[in-house]
């Protein structure tokens, strides 16, 4: 018989693949839902989970999902998103165990995936941590700021300007909610697909100003005012080395989706303690 290790113990006969099946067929149980799919906010969610991360202090992280617990649940940033987690804790129930941080970033991977984006390699290992290891608010950026902050808080996770602005493609996907984060509208006229559009859009439309109800303001285009840029997008646009990478993919969509999907990974696994014999999984979509 095999040896009494920790390790031994510790390992976790989960399906992974079934896990994500399982996600992909709730993604869009819900016609009313926004745009018709639950997959932006996964998204969001797990970017949420992992983009705390501080590379100086080893904090933060997908590693504890602390966001399950107030004073992270309750940031500012993070509103509108206990709805991805309740939708997960389904998923959790029928997975007792799974961590949270290996289910909200392989939420993040599926819905990625489903929606026509890159096949993102996931390895699992993060493990709960409790609410003492809940993040300082302020670590995730701000929409109404400009692009020096932007990257302090990108390179505090340890990204170069390339990764940055490969990750703001996510925006692809989604809208954002005047009773969330208090913008409104999507970045383009196909939400629920992931592309390279947020590029194209960025980079050929004519942005102009629109003020907003409650005293904010925003970008929408000329031509159809219900699609918007949040000021830190455009003020990342007018910045040198940030619009090169936002004209290659416009430009380039297998490009976009090649190094999204290493930076994507990237993203989900700041701060993961692996011990490096971890299986790599490559999730087939519900539609191969
Ligand atoms: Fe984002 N994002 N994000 N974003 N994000 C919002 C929505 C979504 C910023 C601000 C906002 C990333 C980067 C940035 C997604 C994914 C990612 C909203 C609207 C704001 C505001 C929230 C709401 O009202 O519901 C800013 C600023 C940045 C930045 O880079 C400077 C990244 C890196 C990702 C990623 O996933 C890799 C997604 C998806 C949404 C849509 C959510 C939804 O419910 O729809």
């Amino acid at each position: 018989s095999a040896p009494a290790t920790g390790k031994t113990e510790k390992k976790k006969n989960i399906d992974y693949q079934q896990v994500y099946n399982d996600i992909a067929e709730m993604l869009d149980e819900d016609s009313d839902y926004d745009d018709g799919s639950y997959g932006p906010v996964l998204v969001r969610l797990a970017w949420h989970a992992s983009g705390t991360y501080d590379k100086d202090t080893k904090t933060g992280g997908s590693n504890g999902a602390t966001m399950r617990f107030a004073p992270e649940s309750k940031h500012a940033a993070n509103n509108g998103l206990a709805i991805a987690r309740d939708l997960m804790e389904k998923i959790h129930a029928k997975y007792p165990e799974i961590s949270y941080g290996d289910l909200w970033t392989l939420a993040g991977v599926c819905a990625v995936q489903e929606l026509g984006g890159p096949t993102i390699p996931w390895r699992s290992g993060r493990e709960d941590a409790f609410e003492t290891s809940c993040t300082p608010d302020g670590r995730l950026p701000d929409a109404g700021k400009k692009e020096d902050h932007i990257r302090d808080i990108f390179y505090r996770m340890g990204f170069n300007d390339q990764e940055i602005v490969a990750l703001a493609g996510a925006h692809a996907l989604g809208r954002c909610h005047p009773d969330r984060s208090g913008f409104e509208g999507p970045w383009q006229e196909a939400p629920t697909v992931f592309s390279n559009e947020y590029f194209k859009a960025i980079s050929t439309r004519k942005w102009v100003k629109k003020d907003l109800k409650n005293g904010g303001w925003q970008w929408v285009d000329k031509n159809n005012t219900d699609v918007m840029m949040l000021p830190a997008e455009i003020a990342m646009y007018n910045d040198k080395e940030f619009k090169k990478y936002f004209d290659l993919y416009a430009k380039d969509e297998d490009k976009f989706f090649k190094d999204f999907a290493a930076v994507f990974q990237k993203l989900l696994e700041l701060g993961v303690p692996f011990k490096g014999d971890e299986k790599v999984y490559h999730f087939k979509r519900t539609t191969e």
